[in-house]
C-alpha cells in the first residue's frame, strides 16, 4: 500500500512526498492520500522540512540562518517478516510500541533527526521495507542509494537469523562493483532472550565474517534502540563517541513484573524450608 512505486504513479506532494527523486519530479496530487494513516501525513511534513534544508544547501541559500543544516541518510531496515523491523523504527522515532503485529506491505518511512556532540544534526530516513519484499522486484531499488543497510532479525527464530545470508546476498547484489554501504546486524527481542534460539556466539560469527557492525536490541522495552541508531547516525557523521555520550543516548527503559501463575511447573515456587533442606551452611 506504500510502495515507493506507488508514490511516483501517483505523483502526490500534498502529504507524501517521501523522496528526493519525488521531489525532482514536478508533482501533482495524491489520490490516496486519504487513506494514509495520520502517522504517515507528520512523517512527511518532518521529511519535506528535511528535503527542503538539503535543497537549500544544494542552492547555497542561507535565508533561513536559525535553520541548522542537516546531514541526510537513508537507512533500510531489512529482514524477514514479523521480526520488529516496523517496532524498531516506530520505537526510535516515536517511542511507542505496538503488541498486535501488523504487517508492512511494500514500505513504509519513519524520519528522525538526531543532535550528536559537537552540535552536528542529523536527519535520518528510515526506509521500513515489509519481510515478504525479499521476492520482490522493487527491493533493489529501495536498497539502492542507503547509507546504511540494518540486518534484523528476530533472536528467538534461527530462520530470521539464515535469512540473513539471502539479504546480504541482495543487498551485495544491488551494490556490484560499487562501495557498500555501512551494514549492521541487528538483533531484535532481547526481552526473550531466555528463549532464544540464536546463540550470542552465532551472531558474532556472522557479523565478524561479513564486517558487519553489530546491535542487540528490544524494541519491546526499548533497551538500546535510541543509542543503536544514534550510533549508527554518529559512524555515518563520522562522529566518535564516548562511552558516556553513548550512555546518555540510551533512553531509560521500564522493567516489567512477570507475573507468572501460582502453581507453574515451569515456575515453581521456592519454598524456604526445602532451600534450608538443600542448603547447608558451614561455618568455617
Ligand atoms: N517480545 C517482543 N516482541 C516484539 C519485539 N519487537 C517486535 N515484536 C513483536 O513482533 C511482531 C512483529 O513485529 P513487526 O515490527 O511488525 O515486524 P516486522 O519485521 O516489521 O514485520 P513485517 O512488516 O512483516 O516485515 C509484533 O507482534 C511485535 O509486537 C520485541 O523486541 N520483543
Ligand atoms: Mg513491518
Amino acid at each position: 500500500m506504500f510502495g515507493l512505486q506507488r508514490f511516483q504513479s501517483d505523483a502526490c506532494v500534498s502529504k507524501c512526498n517521501l523522496t528526493g527523486s519525488m521531489v525532482r519530479s514536478g508533482l501533482g496530487k495524491c489520490t490516496s492520500c486519504a487513506k494514509l494513516p495520520e502517522r504517515l501525513g507528520e512523517h512527511s511534513r518532518q521529511f519535506r522540512r528535511c528535503v527542503m534544508a538539503e535543497l537549500r544547501t544544494q542552492l547555497g541559500e542561507d535565508d533561513d540562518e536559525d535553520e541548522p543544516e542537516y546531514l541526510q541518510f537513508k537507512v533500510i531496515l531489512l529482514g524477514d517478516g514479523a521480526v520488529g523491523k516496523t517496532s524498531m523504527a516506530t520505537r526510535f522515532c516515536e517511542d511507542h510500541f505496538a503488541k498486535q503485529y501488523k504487517q508492512t506491505i511494500g514500505l513504509d518511512f519513519f524520519v528522525k533527526r538526531v543532535v550528536l556532540p559537537g552540535d552536528i544534526h542529523v536527519c535520518l530516513q528510515i526506509w521500513d521495507i515489509g519481510g515478504q519484499s525479499i521476492g520482490g522486484k522493487m527491493l533493489s531499488n529501495y536498497i539502492y542509494g542507503s547509507s546504511a543497510v540494518v540486518l534484523c532479525y528476530d533472536i528467538t527464530n534461527y530462520q530470521s537469523f539464515q535469512h540473513l545470508e539471502d539479504w546480504l546476498f541482495l543487498v551485495k547484489r544491488t551494490f556490484d562493483k560499487t562501495p557498500l554501504p555501512y551494514i549492521a546486524l541487528m538483533a531484535n527481542k532481547h526481552d526473550l532472550a531466555h528463549i532464544r534460539a540464536v546463540k550470542v556466539d552465532k551472531h558474532n560469527q556472522f557479523a565478524e565474517e561479513n564486517d558487519l557492525y553489530s546491535y542487540f536490541v528490544s524494541a519491546r522495552t526499548g533497551d538500546q534502540v535510541h543509542s543503536s541508531f544514534f550510533r549508527i547516525a554518529a559512524d555515518l557523521a563520522g562522529v566518535t563517541l564516548t562511552k558516556p555520550e553513548l550512555e546518555v543516548a540510551q533512553k531509560p527503559t521500564k522493567a516489567e513484573l512477570v507475573n507468572h501463575p501460582r502453581n507453574d511447573p515451569a515456575h515453581p515456587e521456592a519454598n524456604a524450608d526445602d532451600i534450608a533442606k538443600e542448603k547447608k551452611c558451614s561455618i568455617m
